[in-house]
C-alpha cells in the first residue's frame, strides 16, 4: 500500500497503514498515549533526543544525571536550578499545535478519541482544540502552580507566575509572604509532575474505565522511559490492537510499529483513510 499513499512519503521501516486505516475507520473508542516527540516540530525540543533538553541541561548546569533537575527532592533542596530552566518548557503562547495535534483533535471530532493520555506538559493538545474530557495531562501542567510550604498549600494560576518563570527567577507565594517576618513566602511550584511525585489521580481512574471501552490504542512520539507512563501500553495488549507512531524502536510489544516523524505517519494515514477534510482539525484559536 505504500506506493499508493499521496505525498508526503516517508520512508517507514515497517508499512502496514492499510491496516492501521482499517482499524481507525471501524474504532469508536482510541485511547492515544502521547510524549514529547508529538511537539518537537512545533520547535519545543524532547528530552533524550540527541538535541533534547537533557542534554543542554547536563552541559549548561554541568550534571551527569539531567533527570536531577526533575526531582522533587533536588527541587526542594533548591528549586533556583528548575526556574533558570523552566522558561525552555514553559508553553508560549505563540506556538501552533503539530499536524500529530490536530489529528488528535480530528479524530475527536470524527468521535473516534475515547482519551488522551499526554506526558506533555506544554498544552497544545488543548489548544489543538482536544476537549479537557478527553485528556488526561499524566505529568500535569503549568496551568497552575501551588505554594510548597506546607502550611499554606495555596494554589494560583499558571499566568500569574508566568513572568517569573520566563525571566527564570524563583516565583514566590504573596499570601505566605505577608505572613513571614523574613519577607520570603513558600516557592509556588508549577503544578508538573516531578520524579519522586505521584501522577494526578485522574490517570488511574480514566484507565480503569477505558482499558475497557477500548478498541485501538495509538502511542506517538515517546521513548517509554518514564515510569509508571510507561506501563500503561502493556495494560491494552491483549485487549485492543497496539500501534506505535516513533522515530525510533522503544520498549514494548506493540503490534505495528509505525517508524518515522509522527507528523508524516499521521499525513499518510489521513491520506490512506481519504480523510481531506481540513476543517475537521482546526485549532481552536484559529
Ligand atoms: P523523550 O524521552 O524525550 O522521548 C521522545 C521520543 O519521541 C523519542 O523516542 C524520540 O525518538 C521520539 N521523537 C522525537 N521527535 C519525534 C517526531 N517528530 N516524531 C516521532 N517521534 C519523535 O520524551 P517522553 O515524552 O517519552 O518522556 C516523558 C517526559 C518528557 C514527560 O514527562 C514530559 O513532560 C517531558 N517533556 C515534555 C515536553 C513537552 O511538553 N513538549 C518536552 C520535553 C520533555
Amino acid at each position: 500500500p505504500q506506493s499508493a499513499l499521496s505525498p508526503p512519503a516517508p520512508s517507514f521501516r515497517v508499512s502496514h497503514f492499510a491496516d492501521v486505516a482499517h482499524l481507525l475507520r471501524r474504532a469508536k473508542n482510541v485511547v492515544a498515549l502521547v510524549g514529547a516527540g508529538v511537539s518537537v516540530s512545533c520547535g519545543i525540543p524532547d528530552f533524550r533526543s540527541a538535541h533534547g533538553l537533557y542534554h543542554s541541561v547536563a552541559e549548561r548546569f554541568g550534571l551527569s544525571d539531567p533527570q536531577q533537575i526533575f526531582c522533587i527532592d533536588h527541587f526542594e533542596d533548591d528549586p533556583s536550578m528548575f526556574f533558570e530552566f523552566a522558561s525552555q518548557i514553559m508553553p508560549q503562547p505563540h506556538v501552533r499545535p503539530s499536524p500529530t495535534h490536530r489529528f488528535l483533535a480530528e479524530l475527536q471530532s470524527r468521535r473516534r478519541l475515547l482519551r488522551l493520555y499526554s506526558q506533555n506538559i506544554d498544552g497544545l493538545e488543548k489548544r489543538a482544540g482536544v476537549s479537557e474530557q478527553r485528556t488526561v495531562l499524566c505529568h500535569g501542567s503549568f496551568l497552575t502552580a501551588t505554594c510548597t510550604s506546607r502550611a499554606c498549600k495555596r494554589r494560583v494560576k499558571g499566568t500569574s507566575i508566568a513572568p517569573q518563570v520566563a525571566a527564570g527567577l524563583v516565583p514566590r507565594c504573596i499570601k505566605c509572604q505577608k505572613n513571614s517576618d523574613d519577607d520570603s513566602g513558600g516557592v509556588l511550584k508549577p503544578d508538573i509532575v516531578f520524579f519522586g511525585e505521584k501522577l494526578p489521580n485522574r490517570v488511574a481512574d480514566c484507565l480503569e474505565t477505558d482499558i475497557e471501552k477500548a478498541d485501538l490504542l495509538l502511542v506517538f512520539g515517546t521513548s517509554l522511559q518514564v515510569a509508571p507512563v510507561s506501563k500503561i501500553p502493556a495494560m491494552f495488549y491483549g485487549h485492543v490492537p497496539s500501534v506505535l507512531v516513533n522515530r525510533e524502536l522503544v520498549a514494548g510489544h506493540f503490534d505495528v510499529e509505525l517508524l518515522g516523524d509522527c507528523d508524516d505517519v499521521v499525513a499518510a494515514l489521513r491520506a490512506e483513510l481519504g480523510w481531506h477534510d481540513r476543517s475537521a482539525a482546526r485549532y481552536v484559536d484559529d
